[in-house]
């Protein structure tokens, strides 16, 4: 594969290797992309949530239609890199997920961000509709949606690591007893 002729011993670095990322751990096993720098304070949370479970995980801004190569470079060498799970989020016409998709078998997970014009329906349905054949999970507009995706990935990533299971039972558990605790006043 071409990909891994670029990413092999002889250290030549791909363009999505080197774009400067917000956070980036080596060994990310999610990849949280968002296609505007302005979705960082919504897309943030789901990286707050990747940090609380102790997964190591990496943020780029790659817009599907203002960096197109940049976009299906990453997507189609993330999996030999060692990504599990890719977030997609972007707003208005929202193609940033399903282009993702459409360049790996890799889970791709959808966050629609809230839009100016359309409150995010726009990004909703841009992103939820996908034909038949490449699959987009897509969460809630905003950010219930980014913290769900986040826990959506734990929960794929449980399936081959019982500790990461175990915290989510355990982060289940504590919830629940907060919603058990509450007194209305
Ligand atoms: C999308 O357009 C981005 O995902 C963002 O939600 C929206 C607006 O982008 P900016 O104009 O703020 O860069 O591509």
């Amino acid at each position: 594969m071409a990909g891994k002729k670029r990413n092999s011993k002889s250290g030549s670095k791909s363009k999505a290797q080197n774009q400067q990322s917000a956070i980036t751990n080596h060994q990310s096993v999610v990849g949280i992309i968002m296609g505007s720098q302005s979705d960082w304070e919504t897309m943030r949370n789901a990286s707050e949530t990747l940090t609380q479970f102790g997964v190591p995980h990496e943020c780029k801004v790659i817009s599907a239609h203002r960096s197109p190569s940049l976009a299906s470079e990453f997507a189609s060498t993330a999996e030999e890199r060692g990504l599990e799970v890719i977030i997609g989020a972007a707003g208005g016409a929202a193609h940033l997920a399903g282009v993702l998709a459409a360049h790996t078998t890799l889970p791709v997970l959808g966050v629609p961000m809230r839009s100016e014009a359309l409150n995010g329906l726009d990004s909703l349905l841009a992103t939820v509709q996908m034909p038949a054949g490449i699959p987009v999970a897509t969460l809630a507009i905003g950010k219930p949606g980014a913290v769900n995706a986040a826990l959506f990935a734990v929960a794929i990533l449980a399936n081959s690591r019982p500790e990461l299971r175990e915290k989510l039972h355990r982060f289940r558990e504590v919830q629940e007893a907060k919603i058990r605790a509450t007194v209305l006043q």
